[in-house]
């Protein structure tokens, strides 16, 4: 009677439904309402576009697709899902209420954009694949829902690779799942230029292509294989259309006066051709280069003529003008720009990137748009209206903020994703591949973060817009990369954007996401791992101790954790003593056989224990040796009474020590 009555309990308990981002309100009630083939989507006027996309995904878990029944129609419908606009609804903008109640789902948009979240919602509340039952039952509930910040943005580089339209679509529905409503779209870079631009052809007939890139794994070499590819201007209205259906409004950037090599190779003409030893090209390698554009009045034709067409394909408030990484050091030789300097009382290259940004802010604004940059804009004095992309960590953001810009925050320490989500050692440790440009963000510093800095007021803080992942794309060959570093992690930033700041909860995110990687699995998604940081514990509660540093989180203890995947990884050279002990929770009862591996894939087979021994003792003070090192490996005999195990270094090494799970046995 009790397990039975337990038994139901645990069928029946409240479980959040696997919801990323976390909505401001949600109550569960008593009942359901179960989704057939016979369910209809009734939308009003302004919503049918988004039911045919609902309806499509419908598709999947009901076997068929359902039908639109428009929701002017007063016909009663047993079984409905209605999706409707009331700018009535005490919601800010973007905001819905959702409903479900055993007669059918209804959410109610503030606007659009709120009802589309809406669906967004219930699509994260559906099933991955079609129940055997043909039955969709969802658990009757209210949700009350709006974001935290109105930019909720994810950054794409498609110049150092290019992406075929397919891909970005894919992007975007992913974008749209987490309510993530605003695309960056990085499109030039000195390794390729991606966007047809009718009035300049060789931007893409010479700018999209180059003639090498590093391989995976050396960067510092080239592959000598051409590579390129670009989006006609046809095939971005289609992914502006695409994205708009779905309420992700696209920002397209093109990166100026910096990052302008591949440009610059098509049209020498635009570059700082003055100055000697001029000769550019489409980069070949990753990093910063010295091709700028030149502060010119041809120049900033050219930058007018280009965003001309930009803006006539793109109908976003914002067009992003990169202005990061430009360097001086042309400029400074270029006659041309010291006649510049000198008639507008310019004193150095910083006041000549300022004059640039400016220029360039005229002309966005002639065109009705508002112009965004890189935290270098910052460089000689910010223009009044620019608004600030802070990625340099939060210093740019925050000194923008209390001057009065608006910032989105999109610092490299959080908001990196292409940075390494787990020890470096461990991603290289499964193929060259996985080869990533540098750092360690795990996921649970990204769901950390706090958009608003804490150095901010409250009125300044009305200036954080919102937040943005970014994607650069140097070790990105293929899409399936892009997703390997994107996902799970967006998840995270998506809650971040979204939930109210005392919602946010990471044990309950890490349950949640359970839920949302099985639509990543089940829509094939090469998702990466949900990096969890190894516990710090022994087995058996024996202790470990060392007189050596820890590298990273490679903890000691993860030598004797009994899993084989963990390892412990000193962080500096060996000297002779330098020692690795257990002291076992208990002493042996009987004889038993040590074997320890050192070295190891993550470190492509260094640090290996070249000279030392293996020693036993029963009081910690009495050692005795049962045997030496040979190959990185030792194995002995222990003998019962034995109460610590220990590993000696006998001559100094230079490579460090990786050491692989300990077996007493
Ligand atoms: C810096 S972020 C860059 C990019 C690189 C990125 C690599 C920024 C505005 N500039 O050009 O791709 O680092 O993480």
């Amino acid at each position: 009677m009790m397990g039975l009555a337990l038994g139901m309990m645990a069928v029946c308990r409240a479980e959040t439904p696997p919801l990323v981002p976390l909505p401001v309100e949600l109550n569960e009630s008593e009942g359901a309402f179960e989704l057939g083939p016979e369910t209809v989507i009734r939308p009003d006027r302004t919503m049918r576009a988004e039911a045919e996309i609902l309806a499509g995904e419908l598709t999947r878990v009901l076997g068929a697709k359902p039908k639109i029944v428009p929701a002017e129609l007063r016909i009663l419908h047993p079984s409905q899902i209605e999706v409707i606009v009331n700018p009535d609804i005490d919601q800010p903008a973007e905001g819905y209420a959702l409903r479900i109640s055993p007669k059918g789902v209804r959410i109610v948009g503030k606007d659009a954009a709120g009802a589309w979240n809406g669906t967004r919602t219930l699509v994260q509340m559906l099933p991955v694949e079609k129940p055997e039952s043909g039955k969709v039952e969802l658990r009757s509930l209210e949700i009350l829902d709006h974001p935290r910040f109105g930019w909720r943005g994810m950054h794409l580089d498609v110049g150092r690779h290019f992406f075929p339209v397919e891909d970005i679509k894919k992007f975007i529905d992913w974008l749209a799942f987490h309510k993530i409503n605003t695309f960056h779209w990085h499109l030039s870079e000195d390794q390729g230029w991606r966007i047809e631009i009718k009035k300049y052809p060789k931007l893409t007939e010479v700018g999209a292509w180059r003639d090498s890139s590093p391989p995976y794994g050396n960067r510092n070499s080239d592959d000598g294989v051409r590579y390129g590819g670009f989006y006609t201007q046809e095939q971005v209205k289609d992914i502006v259309a695409y994205a708009k259906a779905r309420h992700v409004t696209i920002v397209p950037e093109i990166d100026m006066p910096g990052h302008m090599a591949a440009a610059i190779a098509a049209y020498p003409e635009f570059g700082n051709d003055d100055i000697p030893g001029y000769a550019p090209k489409v980069e070949t390698r990753w990093g910063v280069h010295p091709y700028v554009l030149a502060p010119t009045e041809t120049v900033f034709q050219f930058v007018d003529d280009v965003f001309t067409e930009i803006c006539a394909l793109f109908p976003s408030e914002y067009i992003h003008m990169g202005g990061d990484e430009a360097p001086k050091v042309q400029w400074e030789k270029s006659s041309r720009v010291k006649e510049l300097m000198k008639r507008e009382g310019l004193k150095n290259g910083h006041d000549v990137q300022s004059y640039f940004v400016k220029r360039v802010e005229k002309i966005l604004e002639a065109k009705g748009r508002k112009l965004i940059g890189w935290d270098e804009i910052r460089e000689g004095g910010l223009s009044p209206k620019a608004t600030v992309m802070s990625w340099r960590g939060e210093a740019g953001g925050i000194a923008s903020a209390k001057e009065g810009h608006d910032v989105v925050m999109a610092s490299n320490s959080h908001l990196y994703f292409d940075y390494y989500q787990e020890p470096a050692a461990q991603a290289l440790a499964k193929g060259v591949e996985y080869e990533a440009i540098a750092g360690f963000l795990p996921i649970s510093k990204v769901y950390g973060y706090d958009p608003v800095p804490a150095a901010l007021s409250e009125t300044e803080a009305k200036h954080i817009l919102g937040v943005q992942g970014q994607l650069w794309a140097e070790y990105f060959k293929d899409y399936k990369k892009v997703e390997y570093h994107a996902f799970p992690r967006m998840a995270a930033l998506a809650e971040i954007a979204w939930t109210p700041l005392e919602r946010k909860d990471y044990q309950g995110f890490l349950a949640r996401l359970e839920g949302v990687m099985k639509h990543y699995e089940a829509a094939g998604v090469n998702h990466g791992p949900v990096y969890r940081e190894p516990k710090r514990e022994t087995k058996d509660g024996s202790t470990v101790s060392t007189s050596l540093g820890i590298y990273q989180q490679f903890w000691p203890e993860l030598a004797y954790d009994g899993r084989d995947e963990t390892f412990f990884w000193a962080d500096r050279e060996l000297k002779t003593d330098d020692h690795f002990t257990i002291r076992l929770a208990k002493p042996l009862e009987n004889d038993a056989t040590v074997t320890v591996q050192t070295g190891g894939p993550a470190s492509r087979n260094g640090d290996r224990l070249e000279n030392g021994v293996l020693e036993v003792s029963t009081d910690g003070s009495e050692w005795t040796k049962v045997a030496d090192f040979s190959g990185g490996k030792a194995a002995a005999t222990a003998p019962a009474g034995t109460s610590q195990v220990r590993i000696r270094v006998t001559k100094p090494q230079t490579n460090w020590l990786i050491l692989h799970e300990i077996r007493i046995e």
